[in-house]
Formats: structure tokens, C-alpha cells, sequence
């Protein structure tokens, strides 16, 4: 079940080549069965549950440009397996000016032949128009109560649907997100983590990354649905009605990149809410992208993000641009048709979203004490974040001070706490228990420590050398910043004290 293909010595070479021209294992997508059964991903609880016989039916849009047709065919017909027919209105493939030959009569004449006529729609584009405008012509034709945006590389799971139209059909104004496994692009081996459940965060350098859940979001019942942040680009359900008077996608954003988080603020922004459903679960191949981005991908990303960022986040764009000038001046175009959707919905200002949805994304200037970087004079090292987002703690580290704060900016809150965009400075034991170490570590998980701040620095006496720290941190001996061993010397050995210092705010 699910279980992955491992090539012997004499195919080593023939998929090293087709693993650089797909950037996934197409000669073991053609062995493996197309209707595969995988196994039951689902954390405790779910199997347990049931579901009404009537919930909306849903039509699916799956969009590819050149997907490899056994892995495209593997997707549909999970699909076809794994849903409740009654609740599979249609599935719309949308051909997004595909160049492979295979995909183009041949895949008609599959489709034909092997699936009951009717279900499937299969939508050709003659030239490439990208993931958003492909989608949109999916939409354009779908009559189903639900729509459910699909990649053309995923394998669905056992009883998918039904968790996600139950969310939907609780409140209509709802973005239904399924959990997503990993199916290893060379072996195609379906992997999970067991009782596992992530949800999908942001920052300020638009990095998109996956973090754990706060416990004030977990439910009574861990298979109850939790709100999340932000949204994947594939993998959820919303209701069709609900989705056209939301706006649909800002069809000017281009290929791909930043829909996702756009369409995460804007729900929540004009009264929606984003679920995370623990028991729906959706495998995705999760590759390199093997296609071209005209324009290059960052340039299409930062053109994508920059029309979300000026219609919806306000003056705290003012963050991303400190760490992206380049996209402040960008010209992104007409954006009067955006603007629009949000006063006629009359959506709330992006500080509702900072502070209700996504409070743990810091901001840098509000309740704090001060803000800058925390610089030691004398050697003008700072304390650097490492750009950290993940919620495994880090040792911190001082590094030569690079001005920028989206590296080595941090807060000292009125509460006290020394923290960067999501994680608190924090000292905890080393390993062998002798040493306190500098941790970053997410502000959620425990009370963070405090600190407080003083002017009074740089004189002899020992007491002052870390002077910033509380009473019960002035007392660890030897805290050491980072593993590394000339550095933790040249710390132990300053008789100058840390203290924040102020550099040139954002505007
Ligand atoms: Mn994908």
C-alpha cells in the first residue's frame, strides 16, 4: 500500500536522466498501478466518524501544464476511488497549453474509454496561461455547490471529501483545507507522520512555512477542524457561490505564487474563516518545479505579492519593503477591481487579521519597549535570528552586524520579552546540562524569559556585564551564544554588557 519503487543498478542512469528533466520519477510512475490503494494517513478518532448521506456535491478543477499522464491519471482516479459518487458532481481538468504529445489525443481517448461519461471535463487552453487563469476557466464551467482546486500530482486518502463539505455545510463562509502527506517525487513512496497535524504560516520576507498549532486551537476533540492562518495553493474546498462573491482570484497575479496568501487574508478579512480538517488528507508530490517561470520565479512572486500587499496589508507593508525594497516601486498594474471587492464586502483593516488570526507573526514597533538589533559595540557583532521559522528551538547566534531586520532585528516588548518575528529569546540548559545556552525558541510554547534594559553598560564591575538580563538570568553562569567555541571565548571574555540599540526604524 502506497509503497514506494526503488530502480536497480542498470536503471540508475535512465532515472537520473528523467529525474532532471521532471524533477520527479515518471519511469516509476509508470509501474506503479494507477489506482493504488495508499494507506489510511488519518490520526486517531477519524475512522470513527460518520457523515451525512447529503452535503453539497462538489465539482474538482485540476489545472496541469505537462504533468506526466500516469502521474495525472493516479490523481483522477483516487479521486473516482475514494469519493462518494453522489458527492462527485464533475472533474474538470484544465490543459494549460501542455506540449506533451501523450497528453493530447491519447488522453482524450483514455478518459474516454475508462471513466463514466460525463464526469470528467477536460478543458484545453491553447497557450500557457498559468495556474490562476487556469483555474479560473476550470470555475468558469463548474456547476457543482462545491469547488475543490486540485495539482495534477496528488493522491487522495480514505474518505477525503466528506470531512471538508461537512465543514462547509456548517457555514458556507468557509475555506475547507485537507491535511496534506508527502509522496516522495523519486520513489513515489506515500509518507505521513503519524497523529501529526501541521498548520501553514508567513513572515515578513513573505516566506510561507509550516508551524504547529496554538493549544487554544484544538478543539475538544483532536479531529475537530482548527483555523489556520494561511492556506497551500492546492488541496481545499470552498463553496462556489461563496468563492464568486469573494471575488474568485485577482486574475492578474500571474503563473503562480502568492494566491495562496492573498485569498488567506481576504478570507479571513471580510468575514471567512480558514479550517484546517484534521481527517480530510490529500498526498502531494512535492517537487522541485521543473518548468520555466517567464520572467523568472521571483520576479513573478514578488510582482504576485506586492498587488496582495498593496490592497490588503496597509501600512504594514512597510515591514515586507523594509526587507524587499525593490518591490515598493514596482508597477503592478490596475488594481481598482481589487480595491473594490473590499469595500463592497466591507472588510475589515489588516491590523483585525495581525492581531486576531495570526498574532504570533510579531510587529516589530507596537507594544515595545525598543527595537533595533542587540549589538555588542565594541566588535559590532548582533545577535542574528538566522532567518528561523521553524518551531524546533535554535541556539542563537552573534554575527557581524548586517543592519537588516529581517536577520538580526528583534523587540524588547513591554512584556518583556526579547523576541524576533516568531521566536522568543530564550536560555535553556545545554546539552550536557553544565552550560545555559541562547535559544530562539517559538514565543507560544512556554512563557518565554523577560529581560529588561539598561543604559548603564561598560563598567568594570561583573554584575554589569549583562546587565539587559533579569535577575534570574544574571545569575546563569556562562551563557553561551552558539555552539561555537571561539565565539562562546571571545563572549565569556567582553567585559562590555549587551544592550539593545536603536537603528533606523522602517518606514
Ligand atoms: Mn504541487
Amino acid at each position: 500500500m502506497g509503497r514506494g519503487v526503488v530502480p536497480g543498478q542498470t536503471e540508475r542512469s535512465k532515472v537520473e536522466e528523467v529525474m532532471e528533466m521532471f524533477k520527479v520519477n515518471t519511469l516509476v510512475s509508470d509501474v506503479i498501478a494507477l489506482n493504488r490503494v495508499v494507506p489510511d494517513s488519518r490520526i486517531h478518532g477519524c475512522a470513527d466518524l460518520g457523515y451525512p448521506a447529503a452535503l453539497p456535491n462538489v465539482s474538482i478543477i485540476m489545472p496541469f501544464y505537462n504533468e506526466w499522464p500516469s502521474i495525472l491519471l493516479r490523481t483522477v482516479y483516487s479521486i473516482v476511488n475514494r469519493s462518494p459518487r453522489h458527492l462527485l458532481h464533475q472533474i474538470i481538468l484544465v490543459d494549460d497549453g501542455s506540449s506533451l504529445e501523450s497528453l493530447r489525443q491519447p488522453l482524450d481517448e483514455y478518459i474516454d474509454r475508462n471513466f463514466p461519461k460525463g464526469l470528467i471535463t477536460l478543458l484545453r487552453l491553447s497557450q500557457r496561461r498559468g495556474l490562476i487563469a487556469a483555474r479560473m476557466h476550470g470555475v468558469a464551467v463548474a456547476t457543482g455547490d462545491v469547488l475543490v482546486f486540485f495539482d495534477s500530482h496528488m493522491e487522495v486518502n480514505v474518505d477525503w471529501l466528506q470531512p471538508l463539505l461537512l465543514e462547509i455545510s456548517k457555514d458556507r463562509n468557509t475555506v475547507a483545507m485537507a491535511t496534506l502527506d508527502y509522496i516522495e517525487p523519486d520513489s513515489f513512496l506515500y509518507q505521513f507522520n503519524d497523529n501529526y497535524l501541521t498548520r501553514y504560516g508567513w513572515s515578513w520576507n513573505m516566506i510561507f512555512f509550516e508551524t504547529f498549532f496554538r493549544a487554544d486551537h484544538i478543539g475538544q476533540k483532536l479531529t475537530d477542524p482548527r483555523p489556520g492562518p494561511a492556506m497551500v495553493g492546492a488541496a481545499f474546498a470552498i463553496d462556489r457561490l461563496y468563492f464568486h462573491h469573494l471575488g474568485g482570484y485577482d486574475q492578474s497575479m500571474t503563473v503562480w505564487g502568492g494566491e495562496n496568501l492573498e485569498m488567506s487574508w481576504r478570507v479571513w478579512l471580510c468575514g471567512g474563516r480558514l479550517m484546517h480538517v484534521p481527517c480530510s488528507r490529500i498526498g502531494h508530490i512535492a517537487r522541485v518545479q521543473p518548468y520555466s517561470f517567464p520572467g523568472g520565479r521571483e520576479a513573478i512572486t514578488n510582482f504576485n505579492y506586492e498587488r496582495a500587499i498593496r490592497v490588503w496589508m496597509g501600512n504594514y507593508s512597510r515591514f515586507v519593503h523594509s526587507i524587499k525594497p525593490d518591490m515598493k516601486t514596482l508597477d503592478v498594474g490596475d488594481l481598482s477591481e481589487r480595491e473594490a471587492i473590499k469595500s463592497k464586502l466591507k472588510c475589515n483593516e489588516f491590523s483585525w487579521y495581525l492581531h486576531n488570526v495570526w498574532p504570533e507573526l510579531h510587529i516589530y514597533d507596537e507594544n515595545v519597549h525598543l527595537w533595533g538589533m542587540v549589538k555588542n559595540k565594541e566588535v559590532e557583532f548582533c545577535l542574528d535570528n538566522d532567518n528561523y521559522l521553524f518551531q524546533k528551538e535554535t541556539p542563537a547566534h552573534m554575527k557581524r552586524c548586517e543592519n537588516r531586520f529581517d536577520t538580526q532585528g528583534f523587540s524588547l516588548t513591554r512584556s518583556g520579552e526579547l523576541r524576533t518575528t516568531l521566536q522568543c529569546v530564550t536560555p535553556m540548559p545545554s546539552e550536557d546540562g553544565e552550560d545555559m545556552m541562547v535559544m530562539l525558541r517559538d514565543c507560544f510554547v512556554e512563557k518565554p524569559a523577560t529581560w529588561t534594559y539598561s543604559q548603564e553598560t561598560g563598567k568594570d564591575h561583573e554584575e554589569d556585564k549583562r546587565k539587559m538580563w533579569r535577575d534570574d538570568i544574571l545569575q546563569m553562569k556562562g551563557i553561551t551564544w552558539g555552539r561555537d567555541v571561539r565565539q562562546r571565548d571571545r563572549w565569556r571574555g567582553d567585559t562590555e554588557g549587551y544592550i539593545l540599540q536603536g537603528v533606523d526604524r522602517a518606514s
